[in-house]
């Protein structure tokens, strides 16, 4: 089984992340991994924290000679900026506690995070639930896209809307060249018109007097799925759903659609079904791909199309009414350093999101104690589905 859990708060000494379940002699490219943790911190609209923090992985367990052993993987990343956080993130007990917060943000889990865990001091509350969390799994996701290559899988992402601005793209789209061009972008928008306005709706928003935060819409795209991932037999086998689950579980995400999403329901059935071809030399083709290449919970060969639509950050530069949790006083939301806007930063979280729903599927599918016996069932499958008339080859 593969599991996966992380630690850690924003300002505490370090964040990490124990990976169970992947095969033995993978071999792990640590450069990469320190370049997924890079494109995470990047984006137009971070604030100041971004740079006293130069995310890098450190390998406590699990990995011999640059190869896994089979056991549990332990990442650690720290957290350069706790040594300026110590009055107030100590882990041992210091002589004067910092008071408390006691204004919740609304929107955030500052509210019933207080009253869940009893506590009167929304720190303990934004420090775990802080999105720079999402570094632990960024980390542990980079290693799991390593055994994704070896069935072919590649993904990609590229921001949709920022701040009401719509990006254009054709829909018969090249995804690596669109993932190419949002790569260079500050934004990660693969469309320059709507690049500028996005930038210029951000500045609009960090400057003095128009202080506020904005959310946006990203897409993933898993290129390369072998067809099958997943299965329809009962609800927590279902692909979709898993993706679902792990995007909704980003910090801020509040809505997930995959494929042609909630546009489905607009449109009659002869205009949503992506019919089905064969073609001599090409085996089994699709004109469209509104399914998101997932039909009946499982992938169905065509790219795997998911959107996740983040809310504007929560912690206002202009605070919102409140309520102090011990006076019961109308008082402004805590405010504390912030970014004005993480859509970029969220687009490489979702990457690692789907590279994690689709790490279990895989296994779940090929399985194996090694790399080797991995990539036997992989090879010998794709194998069965090519004489059947899938014709796509593992790149
Ligand atoms: C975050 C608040 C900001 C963000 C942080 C997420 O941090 P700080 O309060 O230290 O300025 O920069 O994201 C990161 C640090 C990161 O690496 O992604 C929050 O409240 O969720």
């Amino acid at each position: 089984m593969f599991r996966f859990l992380t630690g850690g708060e924003s300002h505490g000494p370090s964040l990490s992340a124990i990976i169970e379940g992947l095969p033995a002699n993978l071999p792990l490219d640590f450069d990469e991994i320190n370049h997924h943790l890079k494109r995470r911190q990047g984006g137009y609209g971070r604030g100041a924290r971004q740079q006293i923090e130069s995310d890098k992985v450190e390998v406590l367990s699990g990995v011999r000679f640059g190869r896994t052993m089979g056991g549990p993987i332990t990442l650690l990343v720290r957290n350069r900026d706790f040594e300026n956080w110590l009055d107030r993130m100590s882990v041992t007990p210091i002589e004067q506690e910092t008071p408390p917060i006691t204004q919740p943000r609304p929107g955030h889990a500052d509210f019933p995070g207080m009253l869940k865990y009893h506590s009167s001091d929304l720190r303990p509350i934004l420090e775990r639930s802080s999105a720079r969390n999402t570094a632990a799994l960024v980390a542990g996701a980079a290693i799991c896209r390593h055994l994704l290559k070896h069935a072919g899988i590649d993904i990609v992402s590229h921001v949709v809307m920022l701040g009401n601005v719509w990006a254009k793209f054709d829909s018969k789209v090249d995804y690596r060249e669109l993932a190419a061009r949002a790569e260079a972008s500050p934004v990660r928008c693969a469309d320059p018109d709507a690049e500028a306005q996005m930038i210029a709706a951000i500045d609009v928003c960090t400057a003095e007097g128009t202080r506020d935060t904005l959310g946006g819409i990203f897409e993933v795209v898993a290129l390369g799925c072998p067809p099958g991932l997943g299965s329809f037999v009962h609800w927590d086998k279902k692909l979709d759903a898993r993706l679902a689950a792990a995007l909704m579980s980003i910090q801020a995400i509040k809505g997930v659609e995959v494929g042609l999403g909630f546009g489905v329901a607009e449109i009659p059935g002869s205009k949503v079904h992506d019919e089905l071809f064969f073609g001599a030399g090409e085996g089994f083709t699709r004109g469209t791909n509104n399914a998101g290449g997932i039909e009946g919970g499982m992938t169905n060969g065509e790219p795997v199309v998911v959107r996740a639509a983040m809310k504007p950050l929560s912690t206002l530069p202009t605070p919102l009414a409140t309520v102090d949790m011990v006076t019961k006083q109308a008082v402004k939301a805590h405010f504390e350093r912030s970014d004005v806007c993480a859509v970029p930063a969220a687009a490489i979280v979702g990457e690692a999101m789907v590279a994690l729903a689709l790490t279990g599927v895989v296994l779940e599918k090929f399985g194996g104690d090694s790399l080797e016996e991995f990539q036997r069932n992989v090879t010998s499958y794709m194998e069965d589905v090519r004489a059947r008339g899938f014709h796509r080859t593992i790149e």
